[in-house]
């Protein structure tokens, strides 16, 4: 230990005075005294911890990473849940290989084709909280291993706020790495814009930071958005297990949609759309909405249409706004087939939800977007109503966006609107009394109630001027409806 503190002081100072140069003289004249692995250990912890943030340009090779060192601090104790901290069994992550191998899972027409040559490069943002070791180190090196150097300028990853700072530093040191920590938790928003004002090249990439890229993941991407800046794509997102960790092939027959709850679920598509692309199985799919973490976005278009609404906090709703914005203002979104990335997918969320939960980002992207169609979110999720979204409204009439109106009608048909005649929401009021479905879903058997106008049960819609329903809808994906038949007089 006495001898480690002589060489950290030793280089520290050498460094401080003359650059980077002498760090690497002092190595090498020890490299003479003891054996090789011992000093690449000693250059490894120096460099990271008293070095690099008085040298910038010390920097390894992801091959050279000591892999063992970084993970070995954070592993789980024996007695331990292996679930506590990430939700996901930590103990089967930290067993792996930073570089594992995946199978490839692409379709075989994907092995043969050729990418154009000429493709912008990108910078990858991955933004991160208390994110499990093993988890982020093989996120960055299957980047780092799967895509040829030229297309990634960087990696930017951004640490919102994690409980032990090192997590983040000290990926640092590998080749093309850059860390950005935020000094309070941000959220994943603003913290993705953090990265993405940062990037230096023309094309942004962002991905979670549980991941990991399949073969020639990145150029199918980059292809479809040097076309077409406004093709916003993201890869087909294979799935790694959280219990084992084996990786998974997704089914290629899978677009990003919602219910009226506003909640994204896969949805299979038609027997008609798969028929059609049984000529072409590799063909770029339309999707509704974007799953979320993944996808790849030409930069100076990501700052035309407003980069992400800032005053979302966490987690949650982004998709669902940025799905809206990039197809009623133009652009489109696509998924890959050729591109695949593994994704750990998780039943709960591993962090806590400063200041509520993710409805509130869902609200404002209703509100923003959905015009008069946000009334059947609010008939779903009741207790959504009244936050502020103001500037994202001017952003949406400068850009001159189309109305929810044609999102549904030419990107989404598959959504059941819940009555094509539907014509107004409100409550039928007598007094202080409301008609109200009490809980009831299929007996058609309905009551008053003192009216609280909050939606949900005492939703009404009149219909044709002649029928009233009630709706409800507190199942995940069905809508029910109860229908009064009035005799309107008024
Ligand atoms: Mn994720």
């Amino acid at each position: 230990h006495s001898f480690l503190r002589h060489i950290s002081s030793l280089c520290e100072g050498l460094n401080f005075i003359f650059g980077g140069s002498f760090y690497f003289w002092i190595c090498s004249v020890y490299l003479t005294l003891i054996s090789e692995r011992v000093v690449l250990r000693i250059c490894f912890s120096l460099n990271t911890q008293t070095i690099c943030p008085l040298v910038r340009q010390c920097k390894v090779r992801w091959q050279d990473f000591d892999q063992d060192l970084y993970v070995g601090a954070t592993v789980v104790r024996p007695g331990q849940d292996p679930y506590a901290r990430n939700k996901f069994n930590q103990v089967e992550s930290d067993k792996l290989r930073m570089d594992r191998a995946v199978p490839d899972t692409r379709h075989d027409h994907c092995r043969h084709k050729q990418w154009k040559s000429e493709l912008p490069a990108s910078s990858v943002v991955i933004t991160f909280h208390n994110e499990a070791r093993s988890a982020l180190l093989r996120t960055v090196v299957s980047v780092l291993k799967k895509s040829p150097p030229y297309l990634v300028k960087e990696i930017i990853l951004v640490d919102d706020y994690s409980d032990n700072p090192e997590d983040g530093a000290l990926l640092g040191k590998i080749e093309k790495v850059r860390v950005l920590r935020n000094d309070r938790r941000e959220g994943l928003m603003r913290s993705r814009v953090r990265g993405a004002d940062a990037a230096t090249a023309p094309v942004l990439t962002f991905l979670d930071s549980h991941c990991e890229c399949n073969d020639h993941w990145l150029e199918p991407l980059l292809e479809r958005v040097a076309e077409d800046k406004t093709r916003v794509v993201s890869p087909i997102i294979d799935v790694i297990n959280m219990d084992n960790f084996q990786y998974v092939g997704a089914s290629a027959d899978l677009k990003g949609g919602f219910d009226w709850n506003l909640v994204f679920k896969w949805d299979y598509m038609t027997l008609d759309q798969r028929r059609a692309r049984q000529g072409n199985p590799i063909a770029p799919i339309k999707t509704p909405m974007i799953a979320g973490g993944l996808f790849v976005m030409d930069k100076e278009y990501f700052e035309l249409l407003g980069k992400y609404d800032m005053m979302m906090d966490v987690w949650g709703g982004e998709n669902l706004e940025i799905s809206f914005r990039v197809w009623q203002c133009g652009g489109s979104l696509e998924i890959i087939p050729c591109s695949r990335v593994g994704h750990v997918f998780r039943k709960q969320h591993p962090y806590t939800f400063p200041g509520g939960s993710g409805t509130v980002n869902t609200r404002r992207a209703a509100e923003v977007w959905m015009d008069e169609y946000k009334n059947f979110y609010y008939a779903a999720v009741p207790s959504a109503r009244n936050v502020p979204y103001g500037n994202r409204l001017e952003m949406k009439k400068r850009l001159s966006c189309k109305p929810f109106k044609w999102y549904l009608e030419n990107v989404y048909p598959e959504l059941r609107v819940p009555d094509h005649q539907d014509i107004a929401f409100g409550a039928l009021q007598q007094g202080g009394n409301c008609l109200d479905t009490l809980g009831h879903f299929a007996d058609g058997v309905v009551g008053v109630y003192e009216c609280h106008n909050a939606g949900g049960n005492q939703v009404a819609l009149l219909r044709q001027h002649t029928q009233v329903s009630l709706l409800n809808t507190y199942s995940e994906d069905t809508w029910v409806a109860l229908t009064v038949r009035a005799q309107w007089v008024c």
